[in-house]
C-alpha cells in the first residue's frame, strides 16, 4: 500500500504542473513598451534631477488603488494603464527609470512585460521641454535600445528578436511640440513645423524597427486647443470662449502628416504593423456631444483654481470637483480616469473613424 501516497502525489505535480503550463501559456501575452508624454508617464520624471512637471503628490492619483500618487497626471489610471490592461496586464509596466533602481534579477525579471519610458512634458523634438526636466522622445528610443541589449543578453539574440517582434509599442506624443511652437512664439510656417515634427517622429520609428520592434500603436494629438489652460488662453487673449483654434487646426495637421508618414513607413519597412488612434476625433467628439459619454463638464479642470479651474495647477491646495467621473479634464492639461478609460477602450476595439487601418487588439493577432 506505499506507492499508493505517491501515486496521488504524483497526480498532484502533474495538475501543478499543468496549471503552471497554462500559466505559462497565458504569459505569452506580448510585452508592452510605452513611449511619449504626460499622457502616457507613470512616474518617470520624479528620477530627473531638474524635472518641472511632476505629479507624485496629492491630489494626484486620489482615483488610483489606496488613492497613492505615483506620478500619473490623473485621478487614477492613464490611458497607458488601461491599454496594457486589455492585453492582460495589470496596468502599464512601471517607468524605465524605477526599474532602474532594483536589482538586476528584478530590473531583468521586469523587461520580460515591458517598460514605459514616457516623460511629462516630452515631445518629439528634443527642443521640446527645458533640458535636463523631461526625457525626449530621442532619449526614450536610446532607453529601448539599452533594454534590448539587456534582453540579448538574457535570452540569446534569436529569443530576443522573436520576443520583441510580438511585443507592442505604444507611443503618444506631439502635444508639447504644438504648445512649444506657441509658447515661443516661432515663426515657422504651420506645414514646415508639422514637417520637422513628422521627420524626427519618422527617424525615431525607423530606430526602433532597427531595433526589433515591429507592432506599433500610435496615438495622435488630441485638440489641445480645448484644454482647459488653452480655453484659458483664448478668454485672457481674446475675450472669447471657446478652443483656442489656431492649436487645433495644428493637431489635425499633424494627425494628417502622421497618417501619411505610417502609411509610407508600413510599404517600405518589412513586417512592420500599424494602428493609428485619431486623438482628435475621438476628443472632439466627446466635446461636442458630452452627455453621450456620461460627461457633464468638458472644458474646465476638476483640480485647479480660478476661471475654468485652470488659472493654478492641481496641487493640495486646489480645488477638487465633488463628481470626477462627469469631468473630461482632471488638470488643466490632462484627462481623468474615465475619460482615458473611454480612450483606452476605443483603442481598443473602436471603429475605424477612430483608429485605422486596424485597431489595437486587431493589432495583437498574428497574421
Ligand atoms: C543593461 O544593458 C546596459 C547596456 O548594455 C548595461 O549597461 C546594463 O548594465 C545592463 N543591465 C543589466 C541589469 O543587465
Ligand atoms: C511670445 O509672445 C507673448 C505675447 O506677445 C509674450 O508675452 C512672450 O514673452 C513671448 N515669448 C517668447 C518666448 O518670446
Ligand atoms: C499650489 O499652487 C499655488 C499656485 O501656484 C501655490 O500658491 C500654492 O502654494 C501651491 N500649494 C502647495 C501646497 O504647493
Ligand atoms: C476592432 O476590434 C475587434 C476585436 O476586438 C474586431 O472584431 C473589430 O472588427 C474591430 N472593430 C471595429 C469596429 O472595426
Amino acid at each position: 500500500m506505499m506507492p499508493k501516497p505517491h501515486v496521488s502525489l504524483l497526480l498532484c505535480a502533474c495538475v501543478v504542473l499543468l496549471n503552471v503550463v497554462s500559466h505559462c501559456a497565458d504569459e505569452a501575452s506580448p510585452a508592452i513598451f510605452i513611449l511619449g508624454d504626460s499622457t502616457a508617464d507613470v512616474g518617470t520624471n520624479q528620477y530627473l534631477p531638474h524635472a518641472i512637471f511632476r505629479a507624485d503628490f496629492p491630489p494626484y492619483g486620489i482615483d488610483f488603488p489606496k488613492s497613492r500618487p505615483t506620478g500619473r497626471f490623473s485621478n487614477g489610471f492613464n490611458s497607458a494603464d488601461f491599454i496594457a490592461r486589455f492585453f492582460g496586464l495589470k496596468r502599464s509596466p512601471p517607468s524605465y527609470m524605477f526599474l532602474l533602481t532594483l536589482n538586476p534579477h528584478r530590473f531583468r525579471k521586469h523587461l520580460l512585460k515591458g517598460a514605459n519610458f514616457a516623460s511629462a512634458g516630452a515631445g518629439v523634438l528634443d527642443i521640446t521641454g527645458p533640458t535636463g526636466s523631461v526625457v525626449p522622445l530621442s532619449q526614450q528610443v536610446s532607453q529601448f535600445s539599452e533594454v534590448r541589449s539587456n534582453l540579448t543578453l538574457q535570452l540569446g539574440s534569436a529569443a530576443a528578436d522573436s520576443m520583441l517582434s510580438k511585443s507592442m509599442f505604444f507611443i503618444s506624443v506631439g502635444s508639447n511640440d504644438i504648445f512649444g511652437y506657441f509658447q515661443t512664439n516661432s515663426t515657422m510656417s504651420k506645414d514646415n513645423f508639422i514637417a520637422t515634427v513628422i521627420t524626427t517622429y519618422s527617424d525615431q520609428i525607423r530606430k526602433l524597427y532597427k531595433l526589433g520592434a515591429r507592432k506599433f500603436g500610435i496615438i495622435s494629438v488630441p485638440p489641445v486647443g480645448c484644454c482647459p489652460s488653452q480655453r484659458l488662453v483664448q478668454k485672457l487673449l481674446y475675450g472669447t470662449d471657446g478652443c483656442f483654434e489656431m492649436q487645433n487646426d495644428f493637431a489635425l495637421t499633424f494627425h494628417s502628416a502622421l497618417e501619411a508618414l505610417l502609411s509610407h513607413l508600413s510599404s517600405k519597412l518589412l513586417g512592420f504593423k500599424y494602428s493609428l488612434g485619431n486623438g482628435y476625433r475621438m476628443s472632439i467628439d466627446v466635446i461636442n456631444n458630452p452627455h453621450a459619454s456620461g460627461f457633464e463638464n468638458v472644458d474646465a479642470a476638476c483640480c485647479g483654481n480660478g476661471l475654468l479651474n485652470a488659472q493654478a495647477p492641481c496641487n493640495s491646495s486646489a480645488t477638487v470637483c465633488t463628481d470626477r467621473r462627469k469631468f473630461l479634464f482632471w488638470d488643466m492639461f490632462h484627462p481623468t480616469k474615465k475619460a482615458a478609460f473611454l480612450a483606452a477602450q476605443t483603442l481598443y476595439n473602436g471603429p475605424p473613424n477612430y483608429v485605422s487601418p486596424i485597431n489595437f487588439s486587431q493589432l495583437a493577432e498574428d497574421y
